[in-house]
């Protein structure tokens, strides 16, 4: 503040412009570092450890240690070649003062001695020294440590050396207490800093990043020899990955480095994360498009010359092809252009063919050495091809039954006559026989009836398009007017009741279990809802005189054994299917509301029932079977 903290007294007029600059950064800091909160605060640290990261991009530096002090200040170490100290040629004053007090100058003003200039967030360390209580730098070069400490930017004393203990160690140690009147808050997050030294240890391959918290005596230590590689692999981590390895590139093109890792996860979402000079490129930019169009140009190419793409079909979309896939994208360059709103958008044109070239030519020698990995790559994006259309099919279909409401209802359809879903029910009835019986017993007024032929597709099996193909179930789609999956829409039911009546026998329950998984995976809400039901048709009719009685189970037929008793004038009838009941019987005995019993499906627990559906729904057959046999677990019986 006073000229007195100054031991050194004259001011040139570069100087005096030097501190204004600094002056105007605490005035507005926000301009600077974005704001004055937390994200502001931590900037902070990531200014001074990117100066660190310059020196390893430089080829000097193999270590950054970030310590939180006891005192709440933060120290960043690096072993580079250490801020030079003696006079800059056109300042003349010591270089590292330079280095501290001159707004964008960073490290970066001799330009020879970077290979890369980092550029980074741009503002240089300058920044930090003038938002800082305190910050004091000491640099270990030419066998000596020589310290500096400044204070709100200016600086508190000239430059003092000593004898190192060691001529060999360079480096730098930049100490930092940030400022109280500009930051809301200057308690540092642990995890936040802790993130970013990850990022940079994966993409700073083989430097060995230490952060510590004197305060907690937290320690966390980060050195991938894999580097992105390594990144990959991490963000994949759990899940089950096409290839094993992730798939590696690395090329030097001019002055460009351009390193690509990707690998492919068993689920649907799409992550690719790119990095221009360590700095995530939020918004993407030229190295990610080069990247995209590479990729798609590929394996479209591959899949028409593995036959797995006929010449009439079209070509896969970008999207379908980076269904589930997972890459880290990082190029190096001298001048990095960034653009977009949060300037997080690489601009350089060249990036964009050099990546694009590296990129095909790399994954085309890849997959040339690895086709059972383009198989399996070049399937995943069929089937999220698939998927697509299905979902647009589906949105398609919704549409197309609100223009034309009720006129789209199915011609299988015997819809009832009252149109309050309240009290109307549909009935879902297996076999066309059956249907027939149950259209002429019911009671037209509040009975709907849909008969379903055969079996339906098992949904866990298709992707949406095969399902939606299926015109049982679009049948059963507009039947029930909620149109599916992202468009469902509970309060458009047409039906309350939704009840599934199929035959007492295995291939009954199969169905049961076809409907519900159907019904679970597009149209949960009616489950939720308590809307779908599950009819119970009698096994047995007994006679015995003039009187008569429909057995629900086994256990009944005993109980009656024991109170008609066993001999004489008792006719058993055992029904096999729907079909045996005439319509009168059919009423009574499982239609009739009076009389029926049915069973409301309720899920215990969703994820259970996920992993249910899913795992025995998919491909094995003998858990599938067994689900079957218990799947009665699944509901709970209720007698209306
Ligand atoms: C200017 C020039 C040189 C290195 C640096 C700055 C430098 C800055 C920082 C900030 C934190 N750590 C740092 N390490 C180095 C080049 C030095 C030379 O040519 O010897």
């Amino acid at each position: 503040m006073s000229a007195k903290n100054n031991q050194n007294n004259e001011y040139s007029a570069k100087q005096i412009q030097v501190l204004e600059g600094l002056e105007a950064v605490r005035r507005r800091p926000s301009m600077y570092i974005g704001s004055t909160s937390s994200r502001g605060l931590h900037h902070l640290v990531f200014e001074v450890v990117d100066n660190s990261i310059d020196e390893v991009l430089a080829g000097y530096c193999k270590q950054i240690k970030v310590i939180i002090n006891e005192d709440g200040s933060i120290s960043v170490t690096d072993d580079g070649r250490g801020i030079p100290v003696e006079n800059h040629p056109q300042e003349k004053r010591p270089a590292v003062e330079v280095v501290l007090t001159t707004l964008h100058a960073g490290g970066k003003f001799n330009t020879d001695s970077y290979k890369v200039a980092g550029g980074l967030h741009g503002v240089g360390v300058s920044v930090v020294n003038a938002l800082s209580e305190w910050l004091e730098v000491e640099v270990y070069r030419d066998g000596k440590i020589y310290s500096q400490r400044y204070e709100r930017g200016k600086k508190n004393t000239s430059i003092s050396s000593q004898v190192a203990p060691s001529a060999k160690n360079t480096g730098t140690r930049i100490t930092f207490y940030p400022d109280q009147k500009i930051f809301d808050s200057i308690d540092f997050e642990n995890e936040i800093i802790i993130q970013r030294l990850r990022e940079l240890a994966f993409l700073n391959k083989g430097t060995r990043i230490t952060f510590k918290d004197m305060r907690s005596g937290r320690e966390e230590k980060f050195k991938y020899e894999g580097g992105i590689i390594q990144y990959v692999a991490y963000l994949n981590q759990g899940k089950e990955t096409v290839p094993k390895k992730p798939v590696y590139l690395h090329k030097l093109v001019d002055s460009f480095e351009v390193e690509m890792a990707l690998q492919y996860h068993a689920g649907y979402a799409e992550v690719i994360y790119s990095y221009a000079n360590n700095i995530h490129t939020q918004e993407g930019g030229t190295h990610e498009y080069g990247f995209k169009v590479s990729l798609t140009r590929l394996i479209n190419d591959f899949a028409r010359k593995l036959g797995m793409l006929k010449d009439n079909q079209s070509n896969l979309s970008g999207e379908d092809i980076r269904e589930g896939l997972t890459a880290v994208l990082s190029v190096k360059l001298m001048d990095p252009q960034f653009e977009g709103q949060t300037k997080t958008k690489l601009g350089n044109n060249d990036i964009r063919s050099i990546m694009d070239n590296i990129c095909y030519e790399g994954l085309e020698a890849y997959f040339e050495q690895n086709p059972a990995v383009a198989r399996r790559v070049i399937e995943k994006a069929i089937r999220a091809s698939r998927a697509r259309e299905a979902a647009r099919k589906a949105r398609e279909l919704t549409r197309r039954k609100n223009a034309l409401e009720i006129s789209s209802l199915p011609g299988k359809l015997a819809d009832c006559t009252s149109k309050d879903p309240g009290e109307s029910e549909l009935f879902i009835v297996e076999g066309d026989s059956a249907g027939g019986s149950a259209k002429q017993g019911r009671d037209r007024r509040f009975q709907a009836i849909l008969p379903l032929r055969g079996k339906i597709l098992n949904v866990e099996k298709a992707r949406l398009d095969r399902i939606l193909a299926n015109e049982e179930i679009r049948n059963l789609i507009t039947a029930l007017g909620t149109g599916i999956e992202n468009e469902f829409d509970i309060s458009r039911t047409r039906y309350q009741k939704i009840i599934i009546m199929t035959d007492a026998d295995v291939d009954g329950a199969h169905i049961r279990v076809l409907l519900l998984t159907f019904f679970y995976r597009f149209m949960h809400e009616l489950i939720d809802s308590g809307f779908i039901y599950i009819a119970q048709p009698p096994l047995y009719k007994v006679k015995k005189g003039k009187q008569e009685k429909y057995l629900f189970r086994d256990e009944e037929m005993e109980q009656l054994g024991k109170e008609w008793g066993r001999n004489g004038g008792i006719s058993i009838q055992r029904y096999k299917g729907l079909g045996e009941m005439n319509p009168d019987q059919l009423w009574e005995t499982t239609m009739n509301p009076d009389t029926r019993i049915i069973k409301k499906v309720e899920l215990v627990d969703a994820i259970r029932a996920d992993n249910i559906f899913g795992v025995l729904m998919g491909d094995k057959v003998e858990p599938r079977r067994k689900f079957i046999e218990d799947n009665a677990r699944m509901v709970r019986s209720l007698d209306i």
